[in-house]
């Protein structure tokens, strides 16, 4: 009942004000001077879909646990072809509830192809040669719940399925209580002179830790919130947890070894929609997953037993390794190298769609800085916390941010722990960028998805040799070469047979033999002994490869490249 009233309050919150767009009007080109709630990023697709409708198509692919429709936003141009012989590039965000800039990149990667095609060469080419699957927000229940209700900066992060965190029988009964009505999840505190924190005589506002020994001045009672059932216990089962990004089917691992699993995989019923979408769009050969924080690409595998092909890697590199110049600051490794996680969004997509599959974690929190010095001196290299870090978010904050990122300790009658303090960061700080940050940190990690698009696989097919054997037998060779960066089929999919093979089929007439030719000025060809006619292979990025065709008879012969995921082509030559 408590907390009802407490929600109520919340409602009416100065947090949001202060970054949403004053006039509800959403127009296009969009803005990103702000954030979008979950009905202003429906808007914004609307607005999208509106004002270039040639260009896209505008489908909600399933519902949340709330009935909250997700969206895909596709691009592409149909004069330049059908959509699934397009390499399908696939983006989405904001899985994690609370991460919504990941959102803001999405949009913003649909609003630059939209708004530039035509323009600019790089986006223009992109638009008419790949297809472009956009998914703001995976998770469209919590990124609703992130705004309207009162958080911390890291709650809000799971799928509304009801979990019983303490084993009560009870239901998500005891989250978080916003106490002051101020739409944050604080932190409270309370004066006590044998507790384990002292203010940082620099900044106050700073809990620093006594030494042994020390005298205390305050005990922090943890984040803001009452005994909403009474068992002595605070906050202990907010909503959730079930965790969207250990709920997918690839190397799913039940809640005792992952936690946040969820019962089975899918059991998020909007996962399931997703997966479905995805699953009928094969096309799809490089994918992005938005999330916060930290500044990082990660690459699939999560686990470290698993060893990629060494052409896969090659693949990964070509995007990473120029990622992280375009996106100063973030690191470029395995998932596994930051954690080993199950069931989540990079295994799906390479080992199960065969797609290159990378996370983004945006923002660096390393970037408020308000003291050059400290700036230079302890940020970029130490990631770590401590005091003096501290101290720089609060002068950021301060004198950058105009003080919205923090919210003072004020007194506060709490009716168990009596006079108390709360005060912290509010739930729009430390994971996300102040608004003024948002248009930079949105161009960069976009402008890396348009360079993966520009890395996806391209194939050209020249017959660069018609010989006459005799005995009405001609010798044709083929070249076929991938002109960019990313294979034409994942050499994982590729070995794990995931799905036909990317081949080359020869129709018109008889094939007397055919086989890769390792080296064609020495006639070393290593013909295959079955079905001559069609042979499987992938073509990694920037390599070719040969092939020749032993013929029988006369006439016009096909010679036809099918792939899943790269264009198809075709040519014919008369014998
Ligand atoms: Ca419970
Ligand atoms: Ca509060
Ligand atoms: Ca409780
Ligand atoms: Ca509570
Ligand atoms: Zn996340």
């Amino acid at each position: 009942m408590i907390r009802k009233i407490f929600s109520l309050i919340a409602i009416c919150s100065l947090a949001l004000s202060v970054w949403a767009a004053d006039d509800a009007k959403i127009t296009v080109p969009l803005r990103f001077d702000r954030y979008y709630t979950y009905e202003e990023v429906v808007k914004a697709l609307e607005a999208l879909h509106a004002a270039y409708p040639k260009l896209t198509t505008l489908e909600s692919i399933g519902e949340s646990e709330e009935g909250r429709k997700i969206y895909v936003l596709k691009i592409n141009s149909p004069e330049s072809g059908a959509e699934l012989e397009k390499p399908g590039v696939w983006v989405d965000g904001n899985i994690h509830g609370n991460e919504i800039q990941a959102g803001e990149v999405c949009l913003y990667y649909a609003n630059m192809l939209l708004t530039k095609y035509g323009k600019n060469e790089q986006v223009t080419k992109a638009v008419d040669r790949n297809m472009h699957y956009i998914c703001p927000v995976v998770n469209v229940d919590g990124r609703a719940h992130f705004f309207e209700d009162a958080n911390t900066m890291n709650s809000s992060r799971s799928l509304r399925i009801p979990k019983d965190d303490d084993n009560d029988g009870l239901f998500d009964e005891d989250g978080y209580d916003d106490l002051d009505g101020d739409g944050s999840i604080c932190q409270m505190r309370i004066k006590d002179p044998n507790g384990n924190y002292k203010a940082d005589p620099e900044d106050p506002r700073i809990m620093v830790r006594v030494k042994p020994g020390e005298k205390g001045e305050y005990t922090i009672l943890g984040s803001e919130g009452i005994d909403n059932d009474g068992d002595g216990r605070f906050n202990e089962d907010a909503e959730g947890y079930v965790d969207p990004n250990r709920n997918w089917g690839y190397n799913w691992m039940p809640p005792y070894v992952q936690s946040g699993a969820g019962n089975f995989p899918f059991s998020g019923v909007g996962m399931k929609a997703i997966n479905d979408y995805v699953a009928k769009h094969p096309n799809i050969i490089v994918n992005f997953a938005f999330h916060n924080n930290g500044g990082m690409w990660l690459r699939a595998p999560a686990e470290k037993s698993v060893t990629l092909p060494q052409s896969d890697v090659a693949a990964y590199d070509a995007i990473g390794k120029e990622a992280i110049k375009i996106t100063p600051g973030y690191v470029y490794m395995p998932s596994y190298d930051l954690y080993p996680t199950y069931g989540d969004t990079d295994g799906q997509f390479f080992f199960v769609f065969g797609s290159y599959s990378l996370v983004g974690e945006l923002f660096m929190r390393s970037q408020e800085t308000y003291s050059e010095e400290v700036k230079a001196a302890k940020y970029n290299e130490d990631r770590g916390g401590g005091v003096e870090r501290d101290r720089e978010q609060l002068k950021f904050n301060d004198k950058v941010a105009l003080g919205e990122l923090y919210h003072d300790w004020k007194p506060f009658n709490h009716p168990v722990y009596g006079e108390i303090e709360i005060g912290g960061w509010v739930k729009m700080s430390s994971r996300l960028p102040h608004p003024f940050m948002l248009p930079e940190l949105v161009h960069r990690n976009s402008a890396v998805v348009l360079l993966a698009a520009g890395e996806t696989p391209e194939v050209e097919m020249n017959v660069f040799e018609v010989k006459d054997l005799g005995k009405n037998l001609k010798r044709v060779r083929v070249r076929l070469e991938n002109k960019n960066g990313l294979s034409t089929m994942t050499a994982q999919a590729f070995k794990d047979k995931l799905y036909t093979q990317d081949h080359l089929k020869v129709t018109g007439a008889k094939v007397i033999a055919g086989g890769k030719i390792s080296d064609y000025r020495l006639d070393q060809v290593s013909y295959k002994e079955e079905k001559p006619e069609i042979q499987f292979f992938a073509i990694p990025g920037k390599s070719k490869a040969e092939y020749e065709f032993i013929i029988e008879g006369k006439g016009e012969v096909k010679l036809e490249y099918v792939s899943r995921k790269a264009k198809n082509v075709s040519t014919s030559v008369t014998l």
